[in-house]
């Protein structure tokens, strides 16, 4: 007898389409196909989609900025919002500040995970200060916790590390197999352009796009590109908004090296115009980098068809609209004052089912895929998570194709406290969620206690491999930096 047999959907993975039923017992995949048996809880799915739960491996929880601010979000509120939008595990980010041994980190988030998460969480690891000892034994020391991914900052002057420093972080990364992620804009010309715009007066919220120029983002991602084929490293470049970056990601790629991207709802259904809305209401849209222009628009889609971008994750960032978030530093902020960020770990799942699967941009498949199987590769949780599969734990959602939302704050379940696509409609949501057997979301309510999720330790990443080829293969750029890797290479 099983716990539960959900009969007769249709089974989406990022490689199948089936029809069949599924058998769980204690939390996990025991049985697809037809005529299972017989289970305590029968649910019938006859006509239905079911899709893995996804995986946002890109969201800010209970997070401190530099500059001191909380995230709107805790991981009760965060992993509950997750959930009511089909999102069963979150990967987001513990953060090392200035001066932070990466046990303190380790032990902050976990506090707060632990307590709260309904769902599934793992973490990243943001390096800020790559001293010695972080990058030494610490880093040792988070992989054993299970940690295997690094993000790392060109920009924010308390995060940005220099070219030097990146090469130290993807030098070990490389030996430790890790994968490191990127943000990638260039510093200097953000702070330039800043420093002119608002000497000329120009403060208002849309001047933080124009600050942010693509160019920016495009220079730093070819640079960042090229000190990981120095060192033959795998580096996932994330939140790509503009076409000039995904063409460099796409030419990497072109060139065989294992260069990765990650984009995100801001980047498909923003544009740098939502920053100019009235008064202060552009604050609202400020993320970096920033939404760009619909010509833009069209390039991530093709870029999320075809595969240059492996991964869709919110980067949700939320901040209220209020002195405790966006207007931190006032009613009236200039824009470089305005703290960076969009809510959007619930509409993920739906707003790409409906712009994407629903107009036929892309396949259920490469749906799956972006957004659950692929993030469980990279970040070394896969079978475990991101697939329907017999082993795997039951993180699945089945869908309701034909329910037609109008995105509200109000229908929301995250504490920023707006919406930046209020108003937008999409046809199909979540209609029952699992997080390993367990229904977390039915009749559109949560269902289960804050602190229920559980800790899931990252693996290596599958990405994370280094070529492996020889010295003498290697182009004379990276044949340098292999050489001075040693052994390995030799
Ligand atoms: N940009 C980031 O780099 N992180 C959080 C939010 C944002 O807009
Ligand atoms: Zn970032
Ligand atoms: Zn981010």
């Amino acid at each position: 007898m099983y716990d539960m047999i959900i009969k007769g959907g249709t089974v989406v993975t990022a490689a199948d389409t089936v029809v069949q039923d599924i058998a769980i017992s204690n939390g996990k995949i025991v049985a697809l196909g037809a005529d299972l048996g017989e289970a305590t809880q029968l649910i019938e799915a006859s006509g239905k989609i079911i899709t893995p739960g996804g995986i946002d491996s890109h969201c800010h929880i209970e997070q401190k900025s530099s500059s001191g601010l909380m995230t709107a979000d805790d991981f009760y509120s965060a992993s509950r919002s997750a959930a009511f939008g089909g999102t069963t595990t979150i990967i987001p980010f513990a953060a090392q500040h200035k001066g932070q041994s990466l046990y303190d980190v380790f032990d902050d988030y976990h506090r707060r995970a632990t307590e709260k998460s309904v769902i599934d969480y793992a973490y990243h690891l943001i390096i800020a200060d790559p001293t010695e000892a972080v990058m030494g034994e610490q880093l040792e020391a988070m992989i054993e916790r299970g940690i295997t991914s690094f993000k790392i900052y060109m920009t924010y002057e308390s995060l940005k590390l220099d070219d030097y420093q990146i090469l130290e972080v993807l030098f070990r990364a490389r030996e430790l197999q890790s994968l490191v992620m990127i943000h990638a804009e260039n510093n200097d010309v953000i702070r330039w352009l800043t420093d002119k715009l608002l000497a000329l007066g120009h403060s208002q919220p849309k001047y933080h796009a124009i600050s942010h120029a693509r160019i920016a983002e495009s220079e730093a991602t070819h640079r960042a590109i090229s000190l990981a084929e120095l060192l033959d490293t795998p580096l996932l470049i994330v939140h790509v908004s503009s076409a000039e970056a995904t063409a460099e990601i796409r030419r990497a790629q072109e060139r065989g090296l294992k260069i990765y991207g990650e984009t995100c709802p801001q980047y498909l259904f923003l544009t740098a115009e939502d920053l100019d809305r009235d008064g202060m209401d552009g604050a609202m849209f400020c993320c970096s980098p920033p939404p760009r222009d619909q010509a833009a628009q069209d390039v991530i889609w093709r870029g999320l068809c075809n595969g240059t971008f492996e991964v869709f994750s919110s980067d949700h960032s939320p901040y209220r609209f209020d002195s405790s978030g966006k207007l931190a530093a006032g009613d009236n902020p200039s824009f470089d004052k305005i703290a960076n960020g969009v809510p959007g770990l619930e509409i993920r799942l739906p707003m790409l089912y409906s712009a994407g699967v629903g107009t036929g941009r892309m396949s259920l498949n490469q749906f799956v895929a972006v957004t659950a199987t692929n993030a469980a590769k990279m970040y070394g949780i896969y079978p475990q998570k991101g697939t329907i599969a017999v082993g795997s734990d039951a993180d699945i959602v089945i869908w309701d194709s034909q329910r037609k939302v109008t995105l509200s704050t109000e229908m929301l379940h995250d504490e920023a406290g707006y919406t930046p696509y209020s108003g937008t409609q999409v046809t199909g949501w979540p209609e029952l969620v699992l997080s390993r057997g367990r229904t977390v979301i039915a009749n559109n309510e949560l269902q289960v206690e804050r602190g229920s999720g559980a800790y899931v330790h990252c693996g290596l990443s599958a990405y994370a491999i280094p070529s492996g080829k020889a010295v003498s293969e290697l182009t004379p750029a990276s044949n340098f930096g292999a050489k001075i890797l040693g052994a390995n290479n030799e």
